[in-house]
């Protein structure tokens, strides 16, 4: 991603779709009816279903004539109808002559689970159509916008493309580069604590960085964190405070090379099988071979218990010692059990932390987007930071020199209450 979003735009989308009761003003930079404009309102209406889409993108459209909306809308749930498909079906024939259509990516040329949405357009006196983005995906890429220049339709392409493509990240990661986008997300003090140093676990962020939290929880499609955090945090990593229809839990994995969640007191069980294990919810827990193997387990019942629950996958992470230890657990989820458990590829990962966990991420470089909060407040603590001492004796660290950094790009910089919301990206 070279560019930056614009304001009022984030890595989730459209940020007043998300906060209609605040009164965002930063996106007025953009001028009313102008191209942006309806795009912005695509945008947002591509957000209305969550991402229920994956992994089809969620595309937004809107019609609009004589400077007003006519129709709009949102891709359903995978397989069902494309964003065009669902803004053309309630108009009757005629009511297309002389608008002008909006769509954030490419209509579709192909038949694949839904037929070719190029096919909507032809013949109806469509006036112009504004498109966000072209599709990546190979079987469509410019043909579309190639077939609506041959039914003789006006094209505009390019409108709010990198607001576009930044929430159908995702999307374009696994079309272009074969594999699930990695995302790092944490909450820091200002002086980078994650939390406070009595181990007692509170929200670092405000009410709207935790309801951005909860919408990306459900943008992507699984969450990670250590085993650390699981049993220092009990996080129930479940999807609240965002209501649309098709609201959906992302699925949880949980980094445990040792197995250590299987030495938990009853008592522990007992707070996991209520909170983070709540029944409904799939999770996956990454250990290393030795420990499935070992004899010692088969005869705890905890072990026998998630390893005989449906809900749960205990996974073995491929011990290859020549690749980076992030590579070895991303590359772990890329099997045919886990497409199969979740009925779809994994199309992306949110990393959650906790401070360990990220810094190797970091440390290996290994991630597309961070989406960092930041809470205006510190509080001098020394454990719970990005590389503290307690991290550094568990990962391999290496110094760095500020004249050798590799700054990170900034995408998004926004206010969220009284936070601020930074992603970035990796300079290349
Ligand atoms: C559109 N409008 O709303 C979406 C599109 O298997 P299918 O039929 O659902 O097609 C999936 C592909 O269609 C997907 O990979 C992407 O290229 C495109 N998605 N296209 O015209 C939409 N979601
Ligand atoms: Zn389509």
């Amino acid at each position: 991603m070279s560019l930056s979003l614009k304001p009022g735009f984030s890595f989730g989308g459209v940020l007043q779709k998300l906060y209609p009761e605040e009164n965002l003003t930063r996106q007025e930079i953009i001028l009313e009816n102008s191209d942006e404009y309806w795009m912005a309102q695509a945008l947002s209406k591509s957000m209305e279903n969550g991402c229920a889409a994956n992994p089809n993108p969620s595309v937004g459209c809107v019609v609009v004539l004589n400077n007003k909306i006519i129709s709009s809308g949102c891709t359903e749930r995978w397989g069902g109808k494309h964003a065009e498909r669902v803004a053309f079906e309630s108009l009757k024939v005629g009511d297309l002559e002389g608008t002008t259509v909006y769509v954030t990516l490419e209509p579709c040329t192909h038949v694949g689970k839904q037929p070719p949405c190029v096919e909507l357009f032809r013949n109806r006196g469509i006036s112009k159509v504004v498109i966000g983005s072209e599709d990546p995906n190979p079987i469509v890429s410019g043909n579309g916008i190639q077939q609506l220049k041959e039914m003789g339709i006006e094209c505009k392409v390019g409108v709010l493309k990198t607001e576009v493509q930044a929430w159908l990240s995702p999307f374009f990661i696994q079309q272009r580069n074969h594999r699930p986008l990695i995302a790092l997300k944490w909450a820091q003090s200002l002086d980078g604590c994650f939390a406070d140093d009595h181990d007692g676990w509170q929200w670092i962020s405000g009410i709207h960085s935790r309801k951005y939290t909860h919408w990306l929880r459900q943008k992507y499609d699984a969450i990670l964190i250590g085993v650390g955090t699981l049993l220092n945090d009990f996080p129930s990593l479940d999807v609240r405070e965002i209501q649309n229809q098709y609201k959906r839990d992302p699925l949880k994995i949980i980094y445990d090379p040792f197995g250590k969640i299987f030495q938990c007191t009853e008592q522990e069980q007992a707070i996991l099988t209520e909170k983070t294990f709540k029944l409904g919810t799939k999770q996956i827990i990454l250990i290393g071979t030795q420990v499935l193997l070992d004899e010692k387990e088969k005869n705890n019942k905890w072990f026998q218990f998630l390893k005989n629950n449906e809900n749960f996958i205990l996974q073995k992470i491929n011990d290859n010692s020549e690749n980076k230890m992030t590579n070895i657990i991303v590359e772990s989820l890329k099997c045919k059990e886990i497409d199969e458990f979740l009925g779809r590829p994994l199309q992306s990962i949110l990393i959650e932390g906790g401070p360990r966990l990220l810094s190797l991420f970091l440390q290996e470089k290994n991630y597309d987007v961070l989406h960092v909060f930041i809470a205006p407040f510190f509080l001098g603590g020394e454990k719970n930071k990005l590389f503290s001492k307690k991290q550094r004796a568990l990962i391999p660290y290496i110094f760095r020199d500020v004249s050798k950094v590799e700054r990170m790009k900034i995408v998004v910089q926004e206010r969220l209450g009284n936070d601020i919301l930074l992603e970035m990206v990796q300079e290349n």
